[in-house]
């Protein structure tokens, strides 16, 4: 199985395409910040529709990509940001305030 050797290159480019593509799509969506957990690196947003995750508006919790995003929020504030399932765990992936 000669061909079985650049296995592991396509899938690391398919997988980059990808999860660039994901992030181009997700929309920003309104929402206001419900709980800061800093702890736990969750932030609670009660949210609008996510298109991409076929999601209809709701309050939840999220994890952050970037744990620092947290350090500048506080209940009661709003902000736009954009949201992805990584790992299985909803995450804000962007996030404007
Ligand atoms: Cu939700």
């Amino acid at each position: 199985m000669k061909s079985m050797r650049f296995l592991p290159l396509v899938t690391a480019a398919w997988l980059a395409v990808a999860a660039g593509s994901a992030v181009a799509q997700a929309a920003l969506v309104d929402g206001e910040v419900m709980k800061v957990d800093k702890g736990a690196a969750k932030v609670t947003l009660k949210h609008g529709e996510i298109k991409n995750l076929d999601m209809p508006p709701m309050t939840m919790s999220f994890r952050v990509s970037d744990p620092k995003w947290l350090e500048q929020l506080a209940a009661g504030q709003k902000v736009k940001f954009a949201a992805e399932k990584v790992g299985g765990q909803y995450t804000v992936v962007r996030l404007e305030k």
